[in-house]
């Protein structure tokens, strides 16, 4: 059976249905920004320079500790997953590259997938290492922790598999490791939290030395879960030291689900530009806690707030920013496709409303003790419906003016859903 892809000529027949409108919503658009002194044309080369990466864990139906239910035409293996994540690209032609999951995403010729992948149009970002899992055949347990873990054979076994994940992403093309731990302690008592963090430190000193020059490594910070008393690399205070001590190399990476509710998050990302070790984010939106919700889908605003942040930072030329944009999410009750393309509009659209901030206003308002005025600064470029900005954007691209009605029309999930059928999997889990 031939894989089905979206036709170019479906592409084109949908998107001349929609462009009169758009046409006019944008050139009205553009008159309105023009009033307030802002190029609307140069905004949407901007919007349309900007990319995410997909996470590939993210493309198959996740799930709960209770239950996984999965959708139909699932990706079976990393190569469906790869159209999964190409046809995104093809619809809204801001996720260009990919972040592999170890040993998730393993395969036995990484040069080949890493050729199936630029066929695609597709280039591969950060490698995430899990050492929060045991494999089958793996001969110590991380039931206790993995790099923090108080025997000497289990932090080793975890830090060749850091190890191997650099390797396998050197041939993939990637600059990037993201290193996320479940370690910590689930009683007061259970573990020594000092001796725990330093066991840590001594791990990643290895893992920090094998990595090529040009390459960096991303401390994931995560207040708890599956640790439930104490995680060792809770919060942004500890990803930052340890990032200290590490060296130039090692930079910090923000979970927006990571985070304790109602945490400053924007401030946390201003601190870390301040001392240039923001790595990069892992978008998603939460309610309560490491929800992985589809990113924009609970607090825009915040959304905004962080891109408010990188905009000022970029903008001042902040030593040493250059962050890594992923998306982390977890799709329990939609197909992975439309919230992955969603996810990825929403972050262009705070992209792009933090770029029309007046911030030369928001600076006089500011240093005038204004605060309210500062503020309608920042609503002001937060209430802009800049819609007809994106659609632009993805269609001089090549993309999609709607991505999800163009999917849906295409009939791609009920093609997938024959191409694909069911594969055994667990009942519960992310995976
Ligand atoms: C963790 C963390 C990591 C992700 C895993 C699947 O909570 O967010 O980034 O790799 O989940
Ligand atoms: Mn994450
Ligand atoms: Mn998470």
């Amino acid at each position: 059976m031939t894989d089905f892809s979206i036709s170019d000529d479906l592409l084109q027949a949908e998107n001349a249905a929609r462009k009169p409108a758009l046409d006019e919503d944008y050139a009205a658009l553009l008159r309105a920004l023009g009033r307030r002194g802002i190029d609307g044309d140069a905004l949407t080369r901007r919007v349309m320079a900007f990319g995410v990466a997909i996470p590939t864990w993210g493309v198959g139906t996740g799930g709960t500790r209770f239950a996984r239910f999965p959708g139909p035409g699932e990706p079976r293996h990393l190569f469906d997953k790869l159209e999964d994540c190409a046809t995104i690209h093809y619809l809204v032609r801001a996720t260009p590259t990919i972040s592999p999951h170890f040993p998730w995403d393993a395969t036995s010729d990484y040069a080949a997938l890493r050729e199936v992948a630029a066929k695609r149009g597709l280039a591969f970002d950060a490698v995430n290492s899990n050492t929060f899992q045991d494999q089958p055949n793996q001969e110590h347990s991380y039931k206790f922790g993995s790099l923090s873990h108080v025997k000497p054979a289990v932090r080793a076994q975890a830090i060749a598999h850091n190890i191997d994940c650099i390797a396998i992403g050197r041939q993939l093309g990637s600059e990037a490791l993201t290193v996320w731990i479940g370690d910590g302690s689930n009683f007061a008592g259970q573990s020594n939290m000092t001796l725990a963090l330093d066991r840590y430190l001594d791990s990643m000193r290895e893992i920090y030395a094998a990595l090529p020059a040009d390459w960096r490594v991303f401390l994931e910070h995560k207040l708890y879960e599956p640790a439930f008393y104490s995680s060792v690399i809770s919060d942004w205070g500890t990803s930052f030291a340890a990032a200290q001590e590490l060296g130039p190399k090692a930079q910090c990476l923000v979970d927006l689900g990571h985070h304790a509710p109602n945490v400053n998050i924007e401030q946390i990302v201003a601190r870390l530009v301040r001392f240039g070790k923001l790595g990069g984010f892992h978008f998603n939106d939460s309610k309560y806690g490491d929800d992985d919700l589809d990113t924009g889908s609970v607090e825009p605003f915040r959304l905004f707030l962080v891109f408010n942040e990188l905009i000022d930072a970029r903008m001042r030329g902040a030593e040493g920013f250059a962050p890594a944009y992923m998306l982390d999410q977890s799709h329990n009750v939609t197909d992975p496709i439309e919230s992955l393309m969603q996810s990825a509009i929403e972050l262009q659209r705070a992209h792009a409303q933090a770029l029309i901030v007046d911030r030369s206003a928001l600076a006089a308002a500011q240093a005038a003790n204004d605060a309210l005025g500062a503020h309608l600064e920042l609503k002001r470029a937060y209430t802009t419906d800049v819609s007809p900005i994106l659609a632009m954007a993805r269609l001089r691209a090549g993309g999609a003016i709607a991505p999800i009605e163009t999917y849906r029309a295409s009939g791609y999930r009920r093609h997938k859903a024959k191409e694909r059928p069911p594969v055994a999997r667990t009942s519960a889990g992310i995976v």
